[in-house]
């Protein structure tokens, strides 16, 4: 309600001004790679994979091949793609449409998972990645806080909202699937028009790998995914079924908005790999896919970028972005940033071997400090988050000042980054 205590999350860009994290994106965003094609050796997943049924993705060792020239801290960037989507939602008056808009959002980055069967590099204990969009309006920042169990702290703020969550994951390979479910909660403020701040959160559903034993890999995303608006106690819940035998069965999603006397308001509907498409639909629910896209007052909430051709492992054209490292970006970047793993940027400009080699230098080099700081008692201590916990949802999780963003403006202006 309009009482909550406002908490630290929404203080946070008055802390720190996002123009001043502008500076190094002043040119213009990566079209493509050095490569217009990867020459990957096709090799059978299955072959490599069989021999590890009941393992989990920590316990894998696979050959670099497998790998995509991304980290899993820019994979989580990825959610970024389709942020107007929020910036539509805190213009809106009535809301049950901004929560239309957020699960248009919450639905949108599995877009980027379709042709995308390669493991992103592991980050390493204490790896950065930050992502900013001066036209857009927006930065992003990520840490990994901890690497038994792998985890990335991520924070996100714009003049209207403030996301942010972690990346934990539980995943295990079943033999015919391999399974990867997301843990942690994701929130978001929202300031909308209308004045004040709004606190929305949900859980990402469950990516699997199918086809494995078939030899045609392919991503799948399943599971309900639930969206809440704490403020209003509105919830949108929506289905991504698993996909069938059927074709037409794949990418579907299906759900509704409800308001907090559980009356359904809208109908939602689509697949999470194309459009998503919004009714209104006061007092009833459609109960079928078509019901939703078919009708005429049904409207298109949300579509899918194209995929042009000519970018090599099936990256979208934001995941090329992504790993570009402009003369101007470089010079503000700390030590700890994904854009300077040697590794992961043969892997991009498809020299293989040597990813392989300065993967395992990095990964052995990380066992090292790790076998230091066990003789030594020490823990690793996350240099930018804190675990802190919701006042309104009692869930625990990583809390950050913007510590890093003033740090950043420092070094950017001519200044060090300290301590990194
Ligand atoms: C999906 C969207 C979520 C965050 C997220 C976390 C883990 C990612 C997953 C996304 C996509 C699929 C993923 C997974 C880790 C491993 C898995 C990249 C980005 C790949 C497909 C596993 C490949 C395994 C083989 C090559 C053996 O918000």
């Amino acid at each position: 309600d309009a009482e909550t205590p406002r908490e630290e999350p929404s203080r946070e860009v008055e802390k720190h001004p996002l123009e001043a994290s502008f500076i190094g994106y002043e040119d213009p965003v990566r079209q493509k790679l050095k490569l217009d094609a990867d020459d990957r050796p096709k090799i059978s997943l299955w072959g490599i994979l069989k021999s590890m049924i009941g393992k989990d993705m920590t316990k894998m060792t696979l050959p670099v091949s497998f790998n995509e020239p991304t980290s899993l801290l820019q994979r989580m960037a990825e959610d970024m793609e389709y942020t107007d989507l929020l910036d539509t939602a805190a213009e809106r008056t009535d809301s049950t449409e901004r929560m239309v808009y957020i699960a248009a959002f919450a639905a949108s980055e599995y877009a980027s998972t379709i042709g995308r069967v390669a493991k992103p590099f592991n980050p390493l204990l204490g790896e950065t990645y930050e992502y900013a969009r001066p036209d857009k309006g927006y930065r992003f920042f990520v840490e990994q806080v901890s690497h038994h169990p792998p985890i990335g702290a991520a924070w996100a703020d714009a003049k209207k909202w403030t996301y942010y969550g972690e990346s934990a994951v539980k995943s295990k390979f079943y033999g015919r699937a391999f399974d990867i479910n997301p843990l942690g909660t994701w929130f978001l403020r929202l300031r909308p028009v209308t004045g004040g701040e709004e606190l929305y959160s949900w859980k990402k559903v469950t990516t699997s790998v199918i086809g494995i034993m078939t030899g045609s890999p392919t991503v799948d995303n399943y599971g309900i995914m639930e969206i809440k608006n704490w403020n209003t106690g509105e919830v949108c819940s929506l289905d991504f079924k698993a996909r069938g035998w059927k074709a037409s069965s794949a990418y579907q999603t299906l759900g509704k908005v409800v308001d907090a006397n559980s009356k359904t308001r809208w109908s939602m509907g689509g697949r999470w790999n194309d459009k998503i498409f919004a009714r209104l639909t006061p007092g009833f629910e459609a109960d079928n896919l078509e019901a939703v896209t078919g009708s005429e007052k049904a409207f298109l909430v949300w579509q899918a970028h194209v995929r042009p051709t000519g970018i090599p492992f099936n990256l979208t054209p934001f995941g090329v972005t992504l790993n570009a490292i402009p003369d101007r970006l470089r010079r503000c970047l700390p030590q700890t940033d994904s854009r300077l793993r040697p590794d992961q940027r043969a892997m991009e400009d498809g020299e293989y071997d040597l990813a392989a080699t300065e993967k395992n230098r990095l990964e052995e080099k990380q066992r090292a400090k790790r076998r230091v700081q066990e003789a030594e008692g020490t823990v690793h201590v996350p240099r930018w988050f804190h675990k802190t916990i919701c006042e309104t949802t009692g869930e625990e999780y990583w809390s950050t000042d913007g510590g890093y963003w003033r740090m950043r403006e420092e070094a950017s202006n001519g200044g060090q980054w300290q301590d990194i």
